[in-house]
């Protein structure tokens, strides 16, 4: 093997994205967390308040796409008069719904052209503010497929922290190193707790996944929308990249079919933490391995509508879009957990998300819960993005396996797998105890970590997951829990 080509491997294990091929029995593509490559800088969003900065129109007005977001009630001639109607004629645009009062248009003109109309349009009264519909890429779509990247990444120096690289492992390592059996012993997880995987869809024919797929139980494929949320024949979710009832995860799309096996695998073949509980699938990166902000908002507003439990989302950007951020907060209102990856760092070296926003991992709302990644000695991977504030807990996701499309089975490395894990605890945790809501959830999986001092200065909690003390504190907490209540995930002292 020549040197180029050793550093290559080397960076790209360090990447998080390079398959074991040793246990694999299908290697097709290759995925880790979905990085989202955008403009750098943070927040674009243009609101009256700002509409005389021509430098913010003009940064925005390169994108095609963009989101509009109209203030409540107030908004001329645009009222939704249905979830059958789908467009709206404003100012020469054509406005798709995203959610309520807000809408998606695109423009092809000039940038020249693009900035007038934004600023004509934010200083609408009835506006309460626009910003690019973000593009979000998948990691085929990213520099870490870039081999001078790769390159700089292995020769890259590395932080003051204790970091992991190439370790061996045995099959389903990670369950072991967090106590899953002994949390088995107390619950598997429950059939009635829903969780979305809102990613590149999963493949719901796989044989350890299909037993343990949502169905939509209010509608039926007669081509009907018989539940009249807007969508037809929605059984499994939705794929939202295409806008069609099939949300299955391809061979190209692998990463949510992973993600899927992590949190909820039957045990035909892998074991999911959580074996007992519901996927729903809900795709919003496409086969290109790309998707769009408006999309996963969407995705959020179908799974809050369905009452799930929890969404897992091993994705990020390091765009700040208040749209995505309205989202989440609505899953909060609804008391729906948001379990998210801290990323993947940049060209694959890990970062601190407390001084350098990674959305929606650096998100304020109560029910984040951000997830870094460490490998089988409980060291950071060189990957995984960290932070004091905001990262909540450390869980494996160093050669994880897992299920993907073909009834294969797959080695991946990220902090994408490292959040489904700790998603299927939180179904184990809520299982055990269906009085917790998630503000308690969320303390009582930080409170519950195994500690490690090399995490202490990185992660809040300063451990890695514990599934069976984590079960044991739930069931421990009664049927009236009280004192976590009130807890703020980003500010444990
Ligand atoms: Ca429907
Ligand atoms: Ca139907």
């Amino acid at each position: 093997m020549n040197k180029k080509l050793l550093l290559i491997l080397i960076a790209a294990v360090q990447a998080g994205c390079a398959p074991d091929q040793t246990s694999s029995s299908n290697l097709t593509a290759q995925a880790c967390t979905v990085p989202l490559r955008q403009v750098e800088g943070n927040t674009k969003t243009l609101s009256q308040n700002n509409s005389n900065d021509k430098i913010s129109i003009s940064s925005i007005s390169q994108f095609k796409n963009f989101i509009v977001k109209f203030k409540d009630h107030t908004a001329k001639g645009i009222t939704p008069s249905g979830q059958t109607v789908k467009e709206y004629k404003v100012k020469g645009l054509t406005l798709k719904v995203v959610a309520n009062n807000s809408y998606t248009f695109s423009m092809n003109s000039t940038p020249n052209d693009t900035a007038a109309k934004l600023h004509e349009l934010v200083q609408d009264n009835t506006v309460e503010y626009v910003e690019p519909d973000y593009p979000i890429y998948s990691t085929e779509n990213d520099s870490l497929n870039d081999e001078t990247a790769l390159i700089e990444t292995a020769d890259a120096p590395v932080s003051d922290r204790d970091r992991v690289s190439v370790q061996t492992m045995t099959d389903q390592w990670s369950l072991g190193k967090v106590d899953v059996q002994d949390a088995w012993n107390m619950t598997t997880g429950s059939k009635d707790i829903v969780v979305a995987v809102l990613d590149s869809g999963i493949d719901y024919t796989h044989k350890d996944l299909k037993n343990n797929m949502w169905n939509n139980p209010n509608e039926v494929i007669n081509g009907r929308d018989d539940d009249g949320n807007g969508l037809v024949d929605d059984i499994y979710g939705w794929n939202f990249n295409g806008n069609n009832s099939n949300p299955i995860g391809k061979s190209t799309s692998n990463h949510g079919t992973h993600v899927a096996g992590i949190v909820g695998g039957s045990g035909k073949n892998i074991f999911g933490i959580a074996p007992n509980v519901k996927l729903m699938a809900l795709k919003f990166i496409g086969e290109d391995g790309s998707g769009a902000t408006s999309d996963a908002i969407r995705g959020i507003d179908y799974a809050v509508k369905k009452k799930v439990f929890a969404i897992n989302n091993s994705w990020g950007s390091n765009s700040n879009s208040k749209a995505l951020s309205d989202a989440i907060t609505r899953a909060e209102n609804a008391g729906v957990l948001f379990v998210v990856a801290a990323g993947n760092g940049s060209k694959g070296v890990g970062y601190s998300i407390d001084s350098r926003g990674w959305y929606p991992a650096s998100y304020t709302n109560s029910n984040i819960l951000t997830v870094a990644a460490t490998g089988s000695k409980d060291l950071l991977t060189g990957f995984s993005n960290f932070g004091r504030r905001m990262v909540d807990v450390a869980a494996p996701g160093l050669s994880i396996l897992s299920t993907v499309s073909g009834q294969g089975y797959q080695r991946l490395s990220g902090t994408s797998m490292a959040a489904p894990l700790v998603t299927g605890l939180s179904v184990l945790v809520k299982a055990a105890n269906p009085a917790l809501n998630y503000k308690q959830i969320i303390t009582l999986i930080r409170n519950s970590v195994d500690r490690v001092s090399t995490l202490t200065n990185s992660i809040a909690s300063g451990g890695r997951v514990n599934a069976f003390k984590s079960v044991r504190a739930a069931l421990n907490a009664g049927p009236n829990p009280s004192g976590a209540v009130g807890f703020n995930c980003t500010e444990e002292q």
